[in-house]
C-alpha cells in the first residue's frame, strides 16, 4: 500500500497535528510503502517570513522524526527539493476548475483572515491533488478539516483519468477514528489551530508544562459536572475526553468511567498531566535531532531522492498523455532526472 501525507513547515505546530497527523503517520508507516512531505510550496501562500521558513523547514523535519518516523522504513522529504510536485500542479490547474475551487471552505476561512489573498492561496488544493496523485497514493492519512480536499483530489485525478487515459490511483483519506478534529480548548465549536483559534486554547507540541497546564486549567466548559460526551450540549468537555483516550491510547468510554462523578477541575488536571507524560519525551528527542541540522539534511536528502524517483514516472505519463513534445534526451518538458540535481 503506498501511504501520502504532507504537513506544513510554518506555524507552530499544536496537538490537533499531532493528532490527525503525526500520530497518525507513525502508525501507517507501518502499513506500507510510505511517504512525508514537507510541504514548504504550501506555506508560501500565506503571508510569511522567509527566514522563519527555512527555520521551521527543519524543524519540521526534527518533529516528524522526533514523532516516531523512522528514516529507513518512511521517504521524508521537502516538497520543493522535487519540482515534479510544482510542475505536476500546474498540470492539474487545466483539469480543475474555478467553482470547484472557489467552494472550499478552508479557502473562505484563510482568506478571511489574509489581507492579501493570493492566487496561491486559492489554488492550493490544486497543488495538493499533485502531491498525493504524483506518488500513486492509495491512502492519506489527515485530519478531518482535510476532507473536502481529498475529495477535490479524487475528482481532479477521476477528470485526469477520463480525459487523457487512466493515469492515477485514486486516494482515500484515513482519519483517525478519534482525535480526527481536534478542538480549541477556548473556542470547542472551533478547530485547534494555530492561525486560526485563540493562543490560549491551543497547545503547541513545544510548549513548557506550566503552560499546558494552565491552558487545560482554564479550557471552556459547561455548567454541568458529568465527564460524559455530547458534542451538542458539552462541546469542551467532549473534546477533553477526546484529547485524553489520544494521550492515554484509553477508550473514551473507559475515560467517561473512569471520571464518573469526580467533577470537571479534577478531570481538567489529569487531561494536562496525560498530554504532558506525551509530549514530554517528545520534545527531548526533538532537542536533541535540532541540535544536529546536518544529519536532519542529509536525511532530508536521501528522502528527496527516493520521492524524485518515485514520483517521475507518474509526471512523465502525465506529459506523454496530455500531447507534450519529447526533448532531445528523450524526455518530456518538464521533469528532472534525479541526478541532474
Ligand atoms: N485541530 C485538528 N485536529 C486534528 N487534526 C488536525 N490537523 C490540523 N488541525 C487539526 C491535521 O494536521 C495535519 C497537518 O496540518 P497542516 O499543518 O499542514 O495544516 P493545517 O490543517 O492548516 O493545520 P493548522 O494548524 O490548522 O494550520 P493553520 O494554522 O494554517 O490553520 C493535517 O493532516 C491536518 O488535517
Amino acid at each position: 500500500m503506498r501511504i501520502f501525507s504532507g504537513i506544513q513547515p510554518t506555524g507552530d505546530k499544536h496537538l490537533g497535528n499531532y493528532s490527525g497527523g503525526f500520530r497518525q503517520y507513525a502508525a501507517y508507516q507501518e502499513r506500507g510503502d510510505a511517504f512525508f512531505c514537507i510541504v514548504d510550496l504550501h506555506s508560501i501562500t500565506v503571508d510569511y517570513d522567509p527566514a522563519d521558513l527555512h527555520e521551521q523547514t527543519i524543524n519540521m523535519a526534527a518533529m516528524l522524526f522526533a514523532t516516531g518516523l523512522d528514516p529507513e522504513r518512511s521517504t521524508v522529504f521537502v516538497q520543493s527539493h522535487v519540482p515534479a510536485h510544482a510542475e505536476a500542479a500546474w498540470l492539474l490547474g487545466s483539469v480543475t476548475s474555478f467553482g470547484e475551487l472557489r467552494r472550499m471552505t478552508q479557502f473562505k476561512d484563510k482568506a478571511d483572515r489574509q489581507d492579501f489573498v493570493s492566487a496561491g492561496l486559492f489554488s492550493y488544493p490544486v497543488l495538493q491533488a499533485a502531491d498525493i496523485l504524483l506518488y500513486q497514493t492509495d491512502a492519506v492519512p489527515v485530519g478531518e478539516d482535510q476532507r473536502q480536499h481529498i475529495e477535490v483530489a479524487r475528482d481532479i485525478a477521476e477528470r485526469f483519468n477520463g480525459r487523457f487515459g487512466e493515469t492515477f490511483r485514486l486516494p482515500e483519506m484515513i482519519a483517525p477514528a478519534v482525535g480526527a478534529k481536534i478542538m480549541d480548548l477556548q473556542e470547542p465549536e472551533r478547530k485547534m489551530s494555530t492561525t486560526g483559534g485563540t493562543p490560549q486554547g491551543t497547545v503547541r507540541l513545544l510548549d513548557p508544562p506550566d503552560v499546558i497546564r494552565k491552558k487545560f486549567k482554564t479550557a471552556v466548559t459547561d455548567s454541568g459536572a458529568d465527564v460524559r460526551r455530547d458534542a451538542d450540549s458539552k462541546p469542551g468537555i467532549t473534546n477533553l475526553i477526546e484529547i485524553m483516550s489520544v494521550a492515554t491510547g484509553d477508550e473514551m468510554d473507559a475515560v467517561e468511567a473512569r471520571y464518573d462523578g469526580q467533577g470537571y477541575g479534577h478531570f481538567k488536571e489529569e487531561v494536562a498531566d496525560a498530554v504532558i507524560a506525551l509530549l514530554d519525551p517528545i520534545r527531548s528527542r526533538y532537542d536533541e535531532l535540532r541540535s544536529d541540522p546536518r544529519e536532519l539534511q542529509r536525511l532530508l536528502a536521501i528522502g528527496a531522492e527516493k520521492a524524485r524517483e518515485a514520483s517521475d514516472p507518474t509526471l512523465q505519463a502525465m506529459l506523454e498523455r496530455m500531447g507534450f513534445v519529447k526533448s532531445e534526451a528523450g524526455r518530456l518538458f518538464g521533469a528532472v532526472r534525479p541526478r541532474e540535481l
